[in-house]
């Protein structure tokens, strides 16, 4: 088995927290986004969206990190990750669709806008028009393009930081109710969520929950499970002080749009 990943991304962060719940151990293949490694002509070939992660299994790509944490559990039922209870199961698939029906989109317009841009501002203009132009998809290179250029200040910021924001009072929701997402137990629904909590977390921006408790203990609690290493033998200490001290700085602007 080999996974395509980055040290960084939350998509990999979430399948990383699966293959280690399974304790399951592939080779890894790290790959730089910022040098553009996702979009070489052999990388484009496994993975033709040109994003991370892809995992190799039996020689066969699996692409799109919810459909490999399902292919995971499937494959790998000896550590299972879906309740027993179907009612349960059909919560934990809300929980596992949500990035892919929006959260990761906010996700990225959040930390571009408030952290990553800085990085792209220190490129020379002609090595961000090449990045950008090797973007596939024409949208996502425009939205990259205005959140490089304007931070916070960019058109979709405040929608994609109050969806986000959203999300986190639906997680407190759910939590107020049951320990894990679903239910009684961890499932793929905690797996897939983590890994934009502790992103928020990163940027400095645990007050989003200050008057939630559930979700503070949630995260506590996903932090102590032994699988958490998925995530935090992966940190890079120069995006971490990157994203704490852009997300200090902006703080009291940010509380504002939420508030708006
Ligand atoms: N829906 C995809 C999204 C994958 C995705 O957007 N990955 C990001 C990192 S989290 C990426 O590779 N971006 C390419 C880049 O920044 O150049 C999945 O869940 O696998």
């Amino acid at each position: 088995m080999e996974l395509y990943h980055n040290n960084m991304s939350v998509c990999a962060q979430k399948v990383r927290l699966v293959l280690r719940e399974k304790n399951l151990h592939p080779a890894e293949h790290h790959l730089n986004l910022r040098k553009g490694e996702a979009t070489t002509p052999e990388y484009l070939k496994l993975n033709p969206n040109g994003v991370v992660p892809t995992l190799i299994d039996h020689g066969i790509p699996i692409i799109e990190s919810t459909v490999i944490c399902e292919y995971l559990d499937e494959a790998y039922p000896q550590v299972t990750m879906r309740p027993q209870d179907l009612v349960q199961r059909a919560t934990m698939r809300v929980w596992t669709m949500c990035p892919d029906a929006g959260l990761h989109h906010a996700c990225g317009v959040t930390s571009f806008s408030i952290a990553f841009r800085h990085q792209m501002l220190k490129l020379p203009p002609e090595e961000i028009e090449r990045q950008l132009a090797e973007k596939p998809n024409p949208k996502l290179r425009e939205n990259v393009r205005a959140t490089i250029q304007l931070g916070i200040d960019a058109p979709q910021f405040a929608e994609s930081f109050k969806a986000y924001g959203a999300v986190i009072s639906k997680m407190s929701q759910q939590l107020d109710q049951t320990p894990w997402l679903a239910g009684d137990e961890y499932s793929l629904a905690d797996a897939a969520m983590l890994p934009y909590v502790c992103r928020l977390e990163d940027l400095n921006l645990s007050w989003m929950w200050d008057a939630r408790a559930a979700v503070s203990k949630w995260l506590e609690r996903s932090k102590a499970r032994p699988n958490y290493s998925g995530i935090a033998d992966y940190l890079e200490d120069h995006y971490l002080q990157l994203m704490r001290t852009s997300g200090s700085e902006l703080r009291d602007r940010l509380q504002a749009i939420l508030a708006a």
